[in-house]
Formats: C-alpha cells, sequence, structure tokens
C-alpha cells in the first residue's frame, strides 16, 4: 500500500489531521487497532476550546456540535466570556467528536482502517518510511512520505524512536479521578470545580439528561469499593453548601478511574515521524485540555505538510516540534497549577490548604486572576 501520510491511530489528533490533510489535497489512511463501535463510545473528555470548535466548524464538521453542544460562558462563579472578549467553552463528548469524525471521513471517501494489529514502524530516518501491520487476517505494508503518531500515551509511535533521542518531562500526582456518567438532569448550568476538605470532586455533563461527575480518588483505589451509592453519598459530601443547593443524582451509565499525570516528551519528531497529542504529552484532567492540545498538534502538522507538499519547503516542519511545545507548556503549566489549587495532597499542612484557599478566594474575586484562568480555560487564541 503506498500513501503521502500514515496515520497511526483514530483518536482526536489521527481523525482531525486525517480531515485537514484531505481539505489540502493530501492523501492519508488512518490505522486504528480497536473497532469503530468501541472508539465511538469510549467516555473521555468533555470539554471543547473556543479554537477548537472554530477548527472544526471551518472545516464542516460542527453540523450535530452546533445542535447538541452546550456552550458555556462561565465556570461557577468565573464569567469566562466577559473575561474573553465572548470566547466561551462547549461541551460535547469526545466520542461525539470521534462518531462526527469518523462519519465524515468515510463518507467522503477517506480511509480509515479499523482493528489493526502489530502495527510497527520502519525506517523512520529515510524517504519512505514504512508501516507494517495485520489486517483481516494479512500482513501488511503501508509505505509513505511521512508518519503522524497520533496512537495516545499507551501507543507505538514514540516508543519506536531511539534511546537517546527524546527527553521526557514527568510529574506524577498523588491521586486520581473516580469518574462517572449518569443518567441525572444537571444540577447547575454550568461546570462545578469543588475544593473540599474531603478532596477534589468536579460537576459537569454531556446532556439535559446526562450527568458527568469526578471524584478525587486514591491512585491504587479499586472500583470494587466503590458502589452506586457510595459514589453519590461522598458526592453530596463534598459538594455539599448551606444554601439548600442540591446534587441530582440518578442510574450509572459508566464509571472508571482515570490517572493524573503531567508528562511531555521533547522533541516530538524524529526523522520522518510526527508525535501528536497524548502521544506526545499527557495533562491531567483538571484544566480540560487533553482534546484540545491533540487538535491543536495537527493543525500545525498539517499546515507545515500543506506547504512542503506544495512548495517543497521544510522550514514549517522542521519547526513543528518547537512550534507545538510554545503551547504543550503553557497548557502544562495552567493544569498543573488547576490541579494543584484543587485538590487536596497527602503531605500538605494547614499552611498549604490555607494558600490553596486564598488562591481559590482570589481567583474567584479578583478580575486580573481570574481573566488569566478564563483565558487560558477557554483556549488562548492560536498564533
Ligand atoms: P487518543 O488516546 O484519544 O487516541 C489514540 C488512538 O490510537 C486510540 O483510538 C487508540 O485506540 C489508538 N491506538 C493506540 N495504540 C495503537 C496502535 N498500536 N495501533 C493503532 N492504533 C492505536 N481532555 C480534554 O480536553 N477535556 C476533558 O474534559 C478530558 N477529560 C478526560 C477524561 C478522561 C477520563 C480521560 C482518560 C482523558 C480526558 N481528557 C480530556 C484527555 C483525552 O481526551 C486525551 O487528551 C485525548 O483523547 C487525546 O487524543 P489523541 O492524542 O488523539 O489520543
Ligand atoms: C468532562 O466533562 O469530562 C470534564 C470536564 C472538565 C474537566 C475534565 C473533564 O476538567
Amino acid at each position: 500500500m503506498r500513501t503521502q501520510v500514515g496515520i497511526v491511530g483514530a483518536g482526536p489528533a489521527g481523525l482531525v489531521l486525517t480531515h485537514l490533510l484531505a481539505r489540502a489535497g493530501i492523501d492519508s489512511v488512518v490505522l486504528e487497532n480497536r473497532s469503530r463501535g468501541y472508539i465511538e463510545q469510549r467516555v473521555r473528555a468533555g470539554v471543547l476550546e473556543q479554537n477548537t470548535v472554530d477548527l472544526l466548524r471551518e472545516n464542516g464538521l460542527a453540523q450535530r456540535l452546533d445542535r447538541e453542544g452546550l456552550v458555556h460562558h462561565g465556570l461557577d462563579r468565573i464569567p469566562l466570556s466577559e473575561l474573553t472578549g465572548g470566547r466561551a467553552i462547549t461541551v460535547y463528548g469526545q466520542q461525539e467528536v470521534v462518531k462526527d469524525l469518523v462519519k465524515a471521513r468515510l463518507e467522503a471517501g477517506g480511509e480509515i482502517l479499523f482493528e489493526v494489529d502489530d502495527v510497527s514502524l520502519h525506517e523512520l530516518d529515510s524517504e519512505r518510511p514504512a508501516i507494517r501491520f495485520r489486517h483481516d487476517g494479512g500482513d501488511h505494508e503501508l509505505r509513505c512520505d511521512v508518519v503522524a503518531g497520533c496512537d495516545g500515551y499507551h501507543g507505538i509511535s514514540r516508543p519506536s524512536i531511539p534511546a537517546g533521542v527524546l527527553t521526557g518531562y514527568e510529574r506524577e500526582y498523588p491521586f486520581a479521578w473516580l469518574g462517572i456518567l449518569a443518567e441525572a438532569p444537571p444540577s447547575s448550568e454550568e461546570l462545578i470545580y469543588c475544593s473540599s476538605e474531603r478532596g477534589f470532586a468536579l460537576h459537569s455533563m454531556r446532556s439535559p439528561k446526562v450527568t458527568r461527575l469526578y471524584l478525587q480518588v486514591d491512585p491504587a483505589e479499586d472500583l470494587a469499593n466503590w458502589p452506586d451509592e457510595h459514589i453519590w453519598e461522598e458526592l453530596r459530601a463534598r459538594f455539599a453548601t448551606d444554601d439548600g443547593w442540591a446534587l441530582a443524582d440518578g442510574p450509572l451509565l459508566e464509571k472508571g478511574i482515570t490517572s493524573m499525570r503531567s508528562f511531555v516528551v521533547e522533541p516530538m519528531q524524529y526523522g520522518r515521524l510526527y508525535l501528536a497529542g497524548d502521544a506526545a504529552h499527557i495533562v491531567p484532567a483538571t484544566g480540560a485540555k487533553g482534546l484540545n492540545l491533540a487538535v491543536a498538534d495537527v493543525r500545525i502538522l498539517a499546515e507545515a505538510l500543506e506547504v512542503w507538499y506544495r512548495t517543497g519547503r521544510s522550514d514549517l516542519l522542521d519547526a513543528y516540534s518547537a512550534a507545538c511545545l510554545r503551547r504543550v507548556w503553557r497548557v502544562q503549566q495552567f493544569s498543573w497549577w488547576m490541579t494543584s489549587m484543587l485538590h487536596l495532597f497527602d503531605d500538605q499542612g494547614g499552611f498549604d490548604r490555607r494558600l490553596q484557599l486564598s488562591q481559590l478566594a482570589y481567583v474567584c474575586s479578583s478580575t486580573a486572576a481570574a481573566t488569566s484562568l478564563a483565558e487560558n480555560y477557554v483556549g488562548l487564541p492560536y498564533v
């Protein structure tokens, strides 16, 4: 098989990239090791930045998003749009974005191979790298000009880069998130980030009938210790207020535990392999940035490839890693800051806790501080 750009992974990064390339008249093939059904029901992100929504809309991929997405102009107590010249976030499930992108790509005649196995990358430092894989019981080789590693943190692309080329930067957090999807009407118009003496909690949603909630738990926590009613008890305890506000509950549709990590590799490129999204960086979900950062990476990569194919100039491709990392570190700092301000740390004493509470009170009362949070949360404009 032969194509121009071989893309490993049909997550937000790989799917947005194949669309942007097609619009520029560049061929690509997406290789995904899961089934279409699996990736279209996998519950993950839920918050889209203004940039991400604008990019999807500009590329004709936002019809259902515009119909069903929930536009939020504020976070509980932070007037996002007022502080950012009208920019907003949109609550729309990642699996809905994936569904829309897969449907649009296949309807346009694009090639996405699902349930591929044993994917391996070869000759990445040559002009004709190859991706070998098994599909439909047969061995295949895809020759391409460039490989885009969009296969997430646990993918094969990053580990395919020889030792010593990459430098990794990492921060593990002493907690995880227990997340639930519940058939319950959201209890608030907007997202609520809650820092309680029992730990962090987050009230989010997916639709007027479905709520998404998260609890800070021990990283080694076993889901079996959290029967549904116990989860609701703990959520009610953390969100408890004295103004009569109550958390609506309902049957759980899904529950899972997600680790909290900050991770970046530099550079995000080796030879003709370009890493994008979670394959190159992970942010703790507190800043709601992972999906949005993946889209920001492939926007830069698509533009660089378009210029390369059209003019032969490789300067944008050579600058790909540096261009992405400027935004990656800004988002890393914001996500670490939100995580540090809102979670309880085992080793923190009274002094640290009062610093957190002072920081929280400050961002909720100072226009300057709230504006800084708001502009990072809705997404700093693309440069
Ligand atoms: P992905 O992991 O989404 O996609 C990689 C794809 O590659 C997958 O489909 C995988 O099956 C495939 N793959 C892996 N190995 C392969 C191989 N060897 N061969 C072929 N295919 C392979 N981000 C936000 O912005 N907002 C949020 O609210 C938010 N909440 C989150 C909540 C949770 C519970 C989790 C886990 C993450 C959350 N994130 C959030 C982050 C998340 O959305 C990721 O950043 C996003 O999925 C990154 O997209 P990709 O880089 O495309 O990677
Ligand atoms: C979600 O809706 O899944 C969500 C929202 C905000 C976050 C993380 C996850 O920070």
